[in-house]
């Protein structure tokens, strides 16, 4: 057995064994608490391909999250509380990784949030029809990153001057630009690019009291609620599969990584590992 197959069976024996403190749902990431293994099986699957691997929190996993969720895509969530469990098999020492099995019995971690995008991606079919195409999903998923970098602007007035609120105005006009009329932002069918734009828009609108809405970018607010009810994607907005924000993500400041609600129960379930 290679080394990584050991670590991978030690995972699953030990996200299978994952005891948590009875009854006890952690308030926040730094809990002492347990990791979590969290199954997604769309469709009848019995098995999962990828497993990733992140803290209990949407973060840098919630993308590669939402690429999963919405093309149907089996998997399991692997989400840790604290910072002791993961440094042996992470490649850089950080989360999210990738876990993928091949059906050759072959096995690969990924790490890099914008790598493991790619990669689904490309797997998926997510990613363009063609090489200019491709180029322009990968610069929309660059712009949407800019977009989530400024997301603490929302709790400033909708016109306000400062630097960061002008940036995030610029941004928005640009992407309301780039989409246009159209149902997606590159090509005729769904891409990362749109992943990546909901992904960023969405938290927006969430935690900045419908921040579209209330700073006028219509075609975003309308390509946001278009894709919020996507049957795949409305089914995992509302399961208990899905981590809330934390007071850090809210971006007004709090650097505590406090649930701003409780934590589904079904997630905190006993058995440790639990389909969703
Ligand atoms: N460039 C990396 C950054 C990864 C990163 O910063 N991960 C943080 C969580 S968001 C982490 O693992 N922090 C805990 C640690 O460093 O042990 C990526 O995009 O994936």
């Amino acid at each position: 057995m290679s080394p990584a197959t050991k670590v991978a069976a030690m995972l699953v024996m030990a996200a299978t064994a994952a005891g948590v403190v009875a009854g006890e749902i952690p308030k926040s990431l730094s809990s002492e608490h347990d990791r979590i293994v969290v199954s997604h099986r769309p469709q009848g699957a019995t098995s999962a391909a990828f497993q990733l691997h992140y803290f209990c929190l949407q973060g840098l996993g919630e993308l590669p999250r939402l690429i999963l969720e919405i093309s149907q895509t089996p998997y399991d969530s692997v989400m840790y509380f604290t910072t002791k469990e993961y440094k042996s098999f992470a490649p850089f020492g950080q989360m999210p990784v990738l876990h993928v099995k091949k059906d050759d019995g072959s096995e690969a971690w990924l790490a890099q949030s914008g790598a493991i995008v790619r990669y689904l991606s490309k797997k998926l079919g997510l990613s363009g029809a063609t090489e200019e195409e491709e180029s322009m999903v990968d610069m929309v998923f660059e712009g949407s990153k800019d977009i989530m970098g400024k997301k603490p602007a929302v709790h400033e007035a909708v016109d306000s001057d400062s630097t960061d609120a002008q940036r995030l105005r610029m941004y928005l006009e640009k992407s309301e630009g780039l989409l246009g009329s159209k149902q997606y932002f590159v090509g005729d069918k769904l891409t990362y690019a749109d992943v990546g734009m909901f992904h960023a828009l969405y938290t927006l609108q969430e935690v900045g009291d419908k921040y579209l809405d209330r700073a006028g970018y219509k075609s975003l607010s309308a390509f946001v609620t278009r894709m919020a009810s996507l049957p795949s994607l409305s089914a995992y907005l509302s399961s208990e599969r899905r981590v809330p924000l934390t007071e850090k993500e809210l971006g007004k400041g709090s650097d505590k990584y406090i649930y701003t609600r409780e934590l589904p129960e079904g997630m905190i379930r006993e058995e440790g590992k639990k389909e969703l």
